[in-house]
């Protein structure tokens, strides 16, 4: 396993300490809650009941194999806590940028849905303000994408239409991404308002305010970060 991987392990494991029997979780995407997948399926297996809504297709078929239990939102309408990764991870108020796997839609719909939130990642996401070298993806719809982009471009951001083998890539809702490009995202609350105004635009990859807490996979063990709210 690699030193990426051996830390997200880490961090999903601690992650998945946080998990009581009856709870009905938020299931995230990515790599790293691959690693939460195979955890929740240990914890299974010793005997901790649980259900998960799923936040992408990857998810429900991982979840799938290993008998990890799926549910909806027509059974619960609020989930006791979601565990999902991020591309970005804001020290202070964890604020997040996440949708580079392309599920931030739905995980974004499961977040809201939960009562916490527990981010996992390596400590390679971990950073002081959002933006930079990591871009921003954002969800637009198929039709007229390209004024979209223009949009987009006049918010000062940098935008490329997102492909997958030589084709748009497609989101799990039908949707196109745009992966845009900022220097520094200083506001990210006022940005993700400020897009999701825009004609075209579904839901941005910015998450605000929803992350209650980090669990950050390091080279030696797991740094936990809470939430801290500017007075
Ligand atoms: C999925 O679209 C994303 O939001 C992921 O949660 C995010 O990209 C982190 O993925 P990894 O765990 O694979 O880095």
């Amino acid at each position: 396993m690699s030193d990426r991987d051996a830390q997200k392990a880490r961090a999903a494991g601690r992650a998945v300490e946080e998990v009581k029997n009856g709870m009905v979780l938020g299931l995230g995407s990515g790599s790293t809650v691959s690693f939460v997948l195979d955890a929740l399926a240990a914890r299974i297996k010793s005997g901790v009941k649980i259900a998960g809504v799923a936040s992408s297709e990857r998810t429900a078929v991982e979840a799938k194999r290993l008998g990890i239990p799926l549910t909806d939102f027509a059974a619960h309408r609020r989930l006791d806590l979601t565990i999902d990764g991020a591309d970005q991870i804001a020290r202070g108020g964890l604020d997040l940028v996440k949708g580079l796997g392309g599920a931030l839609l739905r995980e974004k719909m499961v977040a809201l849905a939960s009562e916490r939130m527990i981010v996992v990642a390596e400590e390679s996401k971990l950073v002081d303000q959002l933006g930079g070298a990591t871009p921003l993806p954002v969800e637009i719809v198929q039709f007229g994408w390209e004024l979209t982009l223009d949009r987009l471009k006049a918010m000062s951001a940098t935008p490329r239409l997102r492909y997958a083998q030589d084709k748009p890539f497609i989101s799990d809702n039908g949707n196109y991404i745009a992966d845009c490009g900022f220097t520094a995202i200083p506001d990210p609350t006022e940005l993700d308002r400020s897009l999701r105004s825009l004609f075209g635009v579904v839901a941005t990859g910015l998450f605000c305010g929803l992350a209650t807490m980090a669990v950050i996979g390091t080279e030696s063990g797991v740094e936990i970060l809470h939430r801290r709210v500017a007075l």
